[in-house]
């Protein structure tokens, strides 16, 4: 399945130096990037906004992506009544860093601690911070987050059994219903603004990421208690027969039940649409699919030939088709803007056995691209991202550059507020890009996946990386190799040839150019 990056041979004495150069520090050069394109756009009027955000759904996923083998008519029908961007990107490869830079518009790997999150973390977002939610707010409308946070909750210490603050109201969400982690991390409760839901207090919840807590039988101990089993950590607290990350003990009645989280989340995200159709309103719609654990409900077993994970994309396009059945119920298809998008890129074995190898066939998660969630390579970054606004927008296709961390400047812009200097300091106003009146996006972008890499028009480069190759467990390339990486987008999409002894000139002014918008505390900013 994967290409080997080899030189040749006549090639490989000037890319090890060339490497040894570029390890041993380089001085920078100027930075020619300016702002994003910047629009003179003005919205009739505010938009309701809908961001539905898919978790580990991968560049080939979805049918308007080319896949074949799970038919994925609602997502289709966005990409058919908008515009489906071939060369969108999750700020990085893995869910926590991800999510922060959606929210904040700041890279994720400007800040520490925002790598993946155990679900005992503190809250990484500071209170008061401009936020996505947050500038929304200040222009008037009713925000939302519905499903996963994985932002941390609380101050570090939190004690789940009384108020749990902050969470999503201090930075800018008026309501919230969440998994505050992930699926596959305890506590398996979902949490309702400050409190977790159905919680009897006579039943106190404990969590725990170092020594066991409580009495619960746990997966490593206990297997037979499963109905589906780790294929690699996963072996903690049982919650609803499937073992988890972490221990946790008490909340018994408030445990959740994975077959039933995609109507649980659905069913919160339509209520609040229904709720606030009077007004404008923002809705960050986080479904749980088509991450760990993939117990889809019983209504979409069988689905797919591919078992559990391409059943549970036909659940995460059964949960896009009920906002849109919404939005057309309730008359407010035409004035919301919904995009729709994907955390990081794809996984198949991600941890349990449920099949995903076994049964994955022809069908290529990451569609042409190389690698896949964790990875530098563009499988870990580069999504499904669709934009639809009837009132608004032209159907068609954009191949700009664009990324999720961009959202903040975009619709701040698009709700006529503007940000404070400090505010997002990596995000560009892609407006224009984004509603189709521009075909120009970005002209850089950082991927990010533990390690750095450089996206400048159709180049990408990969600066070298120390780390495996192969993260063997999930079998994904990471990127890492002791050598610089160039490859041209536009003719080799599948990152096969490695073209950095052919272009040494590009490879030092893109490796300095990744240098200073790494160390210069922002990449919107002009040196
Ligand atoms: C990994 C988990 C994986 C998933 C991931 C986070 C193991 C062995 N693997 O540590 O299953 O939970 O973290 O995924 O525990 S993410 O999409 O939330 O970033
Ligand atoms: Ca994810």
């Amino acid at each position: 399945m994967f290409t080997t990056m080899t030189f040749p041979c006549s090639r490989t004495t000037a890319a090890r130096g060339l490497a040894a150069h570029l390890l041993a520090g380089l001085t920078t050069i100027g930075l020619t990037a300016g702002p994003g394109a910047s629009s003179a756009l003005s919205a009739d009027s505010r938009p309701n906004i809908v961001l539905v955000y898919a978790d580990d759904l991968g560049y080939g996923d979805v049918g308007c992506y080319g896949a074949t083998a799970v038919a994925t008519p609602a997502i289709d029908r966005l990409a058919q009544e908008g515009i489906r961007f071939t060369d969108a990107y999750a700020a990085a490869a893995t869910c926590t860093p991800s999510r922060y830079a959606l929210l904040t518009g700041e890279y994720a790997f400007r800040k520490r601690g925002t790598g993946v999150l155990s679900g005992a973390a503190g809250m990484i977002i500071e209170p008061g911070r401009t936020t996505v939610p947050s500038v929304l707010q200040q222009a008037g409308y009713r925000t939302a987050v519905v499903g996963k946070w994985h932002l941390g909750l609380g101050d570090g210490s939190l004690d789940w059994n009384v108020e749990i603050k902050p969470g999503p109201r201090e930075i800018g969400f008026d309501y919230s219903f969440l998994v505050p982690a992930t699926g596959d991390r305890v506590p398996c409760v979902y949490v309702e603004n400050s409190g977790v839901v159905g919680l009897d207090p006579t039943d106190p919840i404990a969590v725990s990421y170092g020594r066991k807590v409580g009495t619960d039988p746990i997966g490593a101990e206990h297997p037979e208690l499963l109905k589906m089993h780790p294929s690699h950590g996963h072996d903690r607290t049982i919650v609803n027969g499937v073992s988890r990350i972490g221990y946790m003990t008490g909340g018994n009645a408030a445990r959740w039940v994975d077959e039933d989280m995609a109507d649980v989340l659905t069913e919160r995200a339509v209520r609040f649409i229904e709720q606030n159709r009077e007004q404008p309103f923002f809705l960050y719609f986080a479904f749980h699919d088509i991450h760990v654990p993939r117990l889809p409900n019983r209504r979409f077993v069988g689905s797919t030939a591919m078992g559990p994970r391409g059943d549970a994309i036909v659940q995460a396009d059964w949960c896009v088709g009920e906002i849109l059945a919404a939005l057309d119920r309730l008359g407010l298809a035409g004035q919301t803007l919904i995009i729709f998008t994907s955390d990081n890129g794809p996984v198949v074995d991600d941890g349990y056995q449920d099949q995903a190898v076994e049964r994955l066939g022809a069908h290529r998660p990451a569609g042409v691209l190389r690698g896949g969630k964790y990875s530098r390579f563009e499988g870990g970054t580069r999504v499904p991202f669709l934009v639809r606004w009837p009132n608004r927008v032209r159907p068609g296709t954009s191949a700009a550059l664009v990324g999720q961390v961009d959202l903040l400047a975009s619709l701040a812009r698009l709700s006529g507020q503007s940000l404070p200097p400090d505010a997002g300091p990596d995000s560009q106003d892609l407006l224009a890009a984004l509603l189709g009146d521009s075909a120009i996006g970005r002209d850089h972008l950082i991927e990010h996946a533990g390690a750095l890499a450089l996206r400048e028009g159709d180049w990408k480069y990969l600066p070298p990386a120390a780390g495996a190759t192969v993260i063997r467990n999930v079998n994904i390339e990471t990127g890492a190799g002791n050598f610089p990486q160039l490859y041209d987008l536009h003719r080799d999409p599948g990152e096969t040839a490695n073209l950095a002894a052919d272009y040494p000139d590009r490879v030092l002014a893109m490796h300095a150019r990744l240098e200073q918008l790494r160390t210069q505390g922002s990449s919107r900013r002009t040196p």
